[in-house]
């Protein structure tokens, strides 16, 4: 055991593991970085789960309409920039997690185990982010409830272990603060000098890691986005697709014949239309985005049908609730709900054409929602029913 611990009494940069890096002002450093990175992501996280679980007493408002695009775009950025930064961070602490005896008291024994769902969970969430990202699932639990509450625990254990380092981080953090490192190093080492390089290395990690991914959501810097798993330019009709009409089963559907949207629920006059008498009604222009909960976007205009112009017409009381159904036999993304204020919404279409051309079958023909702010998730594709509740 000897031969690989540390003294949990040597400051940072003594013993074993000593290098003119691993000192407590860099270890602060990274950690007010990646407190930062962290909140805000839990802040944009926590927003994106309102949306897909709505809160009665919370209804999300559909404007500002690019809102959920920068939370989101937000969310995955500042969540991939975080990678690098944790992987310093650990690295240089790593001689307190192979200290020994692994405690000198019980208050610093409950610190420690408050470290397994910090370090646990921050490389869980980071993991599980990235992958999902990248639409790899390697597991069989459900993604966003897995990674909603280890945001929670995460969050939990990062305020506790902000307040278990407040007064050492502050010390180290100070204006003329000497690091230990430097007493205890040879004297003329130009250690000052190693350290800003080391945190200006982890800095560029996290900086072009940002830029060869951001690029799937902020179109002028695709190019560069290499490890985007999107390109917002490319897909049928020059737009990314999430999932197809084949892979939702829906290619004969949507183009039978008797297709007809209908409106339905608490109305005067249920409606029933065809594709052509749909198109035939006053159509509307909006400049909108599709904003993935993946973290990719692309802005567009939509024309079609207002909402709330097919609830007038079939008589619906105004303020209503509405479902709206997809031709989609099954899957998690068949319906979704507007709120009253969502679709009251100027904006909030059931569109027919994106850019000036009749929507292809991947995205969504023969007509599907677009309302602002809003995740991709909610864009329901391939409308067959609109029912007001
Ligand atoms: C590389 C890092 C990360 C990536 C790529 C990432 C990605 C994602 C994605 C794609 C979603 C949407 C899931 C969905 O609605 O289907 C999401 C939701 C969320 N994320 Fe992250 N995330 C990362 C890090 C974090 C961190 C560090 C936190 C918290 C400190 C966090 C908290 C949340 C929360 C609370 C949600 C909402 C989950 C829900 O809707 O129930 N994420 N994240
Ligand atoms: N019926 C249905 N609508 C859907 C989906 C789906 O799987 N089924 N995917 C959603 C998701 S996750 C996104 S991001 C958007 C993407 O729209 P696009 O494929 O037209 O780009 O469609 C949404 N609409
Ligand atoms: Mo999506």
């Amino acid at each position: 055991v000897r031969s690989f611990t540390t003294d949990p009494d040597l400051p940072l940069s003594q013993g074993r593991y000593a290098s003119p890096l691993r000192t407590e002002r860099v270890a602060a450093v990274l950690g007010v970085s990646l407190g930062v990175l962290f909140a805000v992501c839990f802040v944009t996280g926590l927003y994106s789960h309102l949306h897909q679980h709505p809160q009665g007493a919370l209804p999300i408002p559909p404007r500002p309409a690019g809102l959920y695009r920068l939370t989101q775009g937000l969310h995955v950025a500042t969540g991939i920039a975080s990678i690098p930064v944790l992987l310093a961070k650990l690295w240089v602490v790593w001689p307190r997690f192979v200290s020994f005896p692994p405690a000198r008291d019980a208050a610093h024994a409950v610190e420690r185990v408050g470290l397994l769902p910090l370090v646990g969970g921050g490389v869980f969430l980071l993991f599980s982010g990235t992958a999902n990202v990248a639409q790899w699932y390697p597991w069989r639990f459900s993604f966003t409830a897995a990674h909603f509450w280890t945001a929670w625990m995460v969050v939990g254990a990062l305020i506790a272990h902000v307040g278990a380092k407040w007064a050492v981080s502050g010390r180290a953090l100070r204006r003329g603060h000497v690091d230990d490192a430097d007493t205890a190093a040879a004297p003329g080492t130009r250690d000052g000098l190693t350290r800003r390089s080391f945190l200006g290395v982890v800095a560029g990690a996290s900086g072009i890691l940002t830029l060869a991914t951001v690029g799937q959501t902020v179109s002028p810097l695709r190019r560069l986005s290499v490890l985007a798993p999107r390109d917002p330019s490319v897909g049928s009709q020059g737009r990314p697709v999430n999932r197809g009409a084949r892979n939702a089963r829906v290619v004969e559907a949507a183009r039978d014949p008797s297709y007809r949207l209908e409106v339905s629920g608490r109305v005067q006059r249920p409606l029933s239309l065809t594709a052509d008498e749909l198109v035939a009604m006053a159509l509307h222009d909006a400049e909108l985005p599709i904003a993935c909960v993946e973290g990719w976007s692309f802005s567009a205009r939509w024309q079609g049908v207002r909402v709330r112009d097919l609830l007038a017409a079939a008589g619906a009381a105004p303020g209503r609730t509405v479902l709206v159904e997809s031709l989609e036999p099954a899957g998690a993304y068949r319906t979704s709900t507007l709120n009253r204020r969502q679709a009251a919404d100027r904006d909030t279409l059931l569109a027919t054409h994106i850019d000036g051309e009749r929507l292809s079958l991947d995205h969504g023909f023969p007509c599907r929602l677009i309302a602002p702010n809003r995740p991709g998730v909610l864009q329901t594709k391939w409308v067959r029913r609109v029912v007001v509740l």
